[in-house]
């Protein structure tokens, strides 16, 4: 191993660990409920070369997947790179080939015309078949017993898109899977494919419109009728990327927009309602329909949460000044003129979740993480975007209602997934990873940590972990996480 550049891509949660590995039996302190079985997948971005160039970025590094798999109260855990061409190509040739963030004029020449995705970003399950997704690319389908890469996945050549979405979102009713993908047509093309894949994992509609700027569209939301894509002015540019420049820049004047259109219907339908300048979000929680009235709840800050991407834009903010808010954009689809109505509904943050079966459907709670006031001390470095959140917060926005836990001094927490009670009166548990400084908070080496998963009450995260398993390691930093059921892993496309 090299030694890496020392910046908030490579140290604290971001050190790379470069190690494929299986653990048995974990370490549990308390008790897991056996209700808890299935397996919580998580993406995890680990550079498996040295970079390229020193001012690499973390979201830059090839995807590991890693698995906690539950049965009876035991915990095993493994982690597993994907097998993306890029990284075979660069295994093969025992250093990088892919040079800059998304920008392929930065490649050694043996790069050229490969397959540049990293699949780090989110696991995703649908219909039987498990995908890590990087919005750059396709997925690749893994399998989820063994971790193995399988391959590319283009819906049996039938996708037409050369992108796939990080965050599809799938209809707790239909079972249908709604995803898109922006660059649809290459590098900075302004063509976003929309698609529908069936219960059965059949890509049953793929149709492409154009966005009003090359931004980033990193999620979007459905309702019981309409899809949403919320856009904000992280914008792409050719010319910057032939320079051998950052592929996002952010741009504080441009507005933001609501892209609206039937989730059956046609592209042409799509109506774009603009929305404040200079706003950035990466995710939404969800959205709603509350009769003619649409409302999208969004992790909503005043600029972009990646230093890079406003430093591309000339825009001159420290982290710590950022601000932003939980927050609801409503637009009334029956007004003559469409317009957002925006209010606040709770304390920044991000890495947000609600139960698989709300989503797209009015709902009571949701869980995020975020910054606790009272936490001393600075933050654990690392994560995607270099400073980790250390609080998890439930807030119930139909009345504001928050909770909180609080992680020890000096931890980082990373985003839960929600795992549901077979038992109709009980919330379910959240599972998220908390990583522990060994040694003083603030004050030690930031690489020297442990990583545990705690297991939390989902109507009661005040009251902390309920088991915490112990990995006995430092994990780094895992971007999104899901939580698959022994149901479905049983019924798996692929076998073990
Ligand atoms: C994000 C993550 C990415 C990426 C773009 O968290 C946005 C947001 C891990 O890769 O490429
Ligand atoms: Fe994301």
């Amino acid at each position: 191993m090299g030694a890496f550049p020392q910046t908030i891509h490579f140290i604290g949660t971001n050190t790379p660990r470069q190690q494929e590995y299986k653990l048995q039996d974990l370490e549990v302190h308390g008790e897991i409920p056996a209700a808890i079985d299935g397996t919580f997948f998580r993406a995890v971005p680990d550079n498996a070369q040295d970079p390229m160039f020193e001012d690499d970025i973390a979201l830059n590094h090839d995807g590991m997947i890693s698995a906690f798999s539950f049965a009876g109260g035991k915990v095993d855990f493994s982690i597993k790179y994907v097998e993306t061409q890029r990284y075979l190509a660069e295994k093969e040739a025992g250093r990088a080939l892919f040079g800059r963030y998304r920008n392929p004029f930065t490649d050694d020449p043996a790069a050229e015309g490969m397959d540049r995705t990293l699949a780090n970003t989110t696991p995703v399950w649908h219909a039987g078949r498990l995908f890590m997704t990087k919005e750059d690319g396709r997925g690749y389908e893994v399998n989820p017993h063994t971790l193995a890469t399988e391959g590319r996945w283009d819906y049996e050549g039938k996708l037409k898109s050369e992108t796939f979405t990080a965050h599809p979102r799938i209809d707790p009713e239909t079972g249908e899977m709604f995803f898109f993908g922006y660059q649809a047509a290459g590098l900075c093309s302004l063509d976003v494919a929309y698609c529908i894949a069936d219960k059965d994992g059949n890509l049953v509609k793929e149709q492409w419109f154009d966005q009003p700027y090359c931004s980033t569209i990193h999620d979007f939301v459905i309702t019981e009728n309409y899809a949403i894509f919320p856009i904000f002015p992280t914008l792409a540019d050719l010319d910057r990327l032939k320079e051998g420049g950052a592929h996002w820049a952010h741009h504080q004047d441009k507005p933001s927009y609501l892209g609206i259109m039937p989730r059956y219907g046609d592209v042409s339908e799509m109506v774009w309602i603009e929305g404040p300048k200079g706003v950035s979000c990466f995710h939404e929680v969800n959205a709603f329909e509350d009769g003619d009235t649409v409302h999208v709840d969004l992790c909503l800050s005043d600029t972009n949460a990646f230093g890079f991407m406003r430093e591309a834009g000339g825009i001159d903010i420290p982290q710590q000044e950022i601000g932003g808010a939980l927050t609801r954009w409503s637009v009334d689809m029956s007004a003559d003129e469409l317009a957002i109505a925006q209010q606040p509904l709770g304390p920044p943050g991000d890495l947000c979740r609600v139960e698989d079966a709300a989503q797209g459907r009015p709902y009571g709670r949701a869980w995020y993480l975020s910054m606790n006031p009272q936490a001393k001390g600075p933050p654990m470095l690392g994560g995607p975007v270099g400073a980790n959140f250390n609080a998890l917060l439930r807030i119930d926005p139909t009345t504001g209602q928050l909770a909180m836990m609080e992680t020890p001094p000096g931890a980082a927490i990373s985003e839960p997934a929600h795992v549901p009670s077979p038992d109709a009166g009980h919330g379910g548990w959240l599972l998220c990873m908390i990583d522990l400084p060994n040694g003083p908070p603030g004050a030690g080496d930031p690489s020297d940590y442990s990583s545990e998963l705690w297991v939390v009450e989902a109507d009661n995260i005040e009251a902390g972990a309920i088991a915490t398993i112990k990995t006995g390691r430092p994990l780094r930093s895992q971007v999104h996480g899901t939580w698959v059921s022994r149901a479905k892993l049983e019924n798996s496309c692929r076998k073990g």
